[in-house]
């Protein structure tokens, strides 16, 4: 099973569609297939804070719908669900941008475009174990003990990690380093923490390497374990990455 799993887009359209035509995949219709039948894997946060959330969606269900992609949903990806299931969610932390693309846009294209998102999110598994359990993608990661689990607490640590539900200084939610006791046999996949290059650790890989924050936007190859990039076109934003020691 040849898998190209692919970081947190965050509305990044440009650079996602460099990126497919970097690894190889060619235009079919309205989304894009591998020549030798290698497949796309989404670690979500397609939208938020980029300039092109509503056509990141399109194409990215446009490759699901036609089995070229899966797709697991992230924490931006949550609460945008629930924006369009009319639930009372603030419009902060990149979301206001999303709806002010949603806004610009027909009554006929809105409802295409949640019925797309619908069909996203609730087709999709919280994360995937693919390649007979040696795969797993998961937003912002999982532990080895819960692979094959989905209850709230594994939501939770799925969607937005190892979070132990105080703030840093800044504001922002601490996050433990799951990645450095992980266990796990499998190789998890996954995003959320941006990182200025991919982070290998334990048989786990962090992409998100902040395409929105003027990064990259990075392809990670499985199972041959190598990367692909593109540069960003958004400004650089120092203090948005993450470095560990
Ligand atoms: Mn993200």
């Amino acid at each position: 099973m040849n898998i190209d799993c692919i970081g947190d887009v965050h509305g990044c359209y440009e650079e996602l569609v460099l990126l497919l035509k970097k690894l190889g995949y060619q235009k079919s219709n309205t989304s894009f297939a591998h020549p030798h039948g290698r497949k796309l894997a989404f670690v979500g946060d397609l939208t938020d804070r980029g300039p092109h959330s509503l056509k990141v969606i399109k194409l990215v269900y446009s490759l699901v719908k036609d089995d070229q992609a899966y797709y697991v949903p992230g924490n931006h990806c949550d609460k945008l669900y629930r924006f369009f299931l009319g639930r009372n969610v603030q419009q902060k932390h990149g979301l206001e941008t999303t709806v002010a693309e949603l806004n610009n846009v027909s009554k006929e294209e809105y409802s295409q475009i949640r019925k797309m998102f619908l069909f996203l999110v609730e087709k999709s598994p919280l994360y995937h174990v693919l390649d007979s359990g040696n795969l797993v993608i998961a937003h912002a990661g999982i532990q080895a003990k819960d692979i094959g689990q989905t209850n709230k607490r594994v939501k939770t640590f799925v969607l937005y990690g190892d979070i132990t539900g105080e703030t840093n200084p800044d504001g922002t939610p601490v996050r433990r380093d799951w990645s450095k006791s992980y266990n796990g046999r499998a190789v998890v996949v996954y995003g959320h923490t941006p990182v200025k290059e991919p982070r290998f650790l334990n048989h786990t890989v962090n992409i998100d390497t902040g395409c929105v924050f003027g990064g990259k936007l990075t392809a990670l190859r499985y199972p041959e374990m190598t990367t692909v990039q593109v540069p960003s076109s958004m400004p650089y934003v120092e203090e948005k990455f993450r470095s560990f020691t």
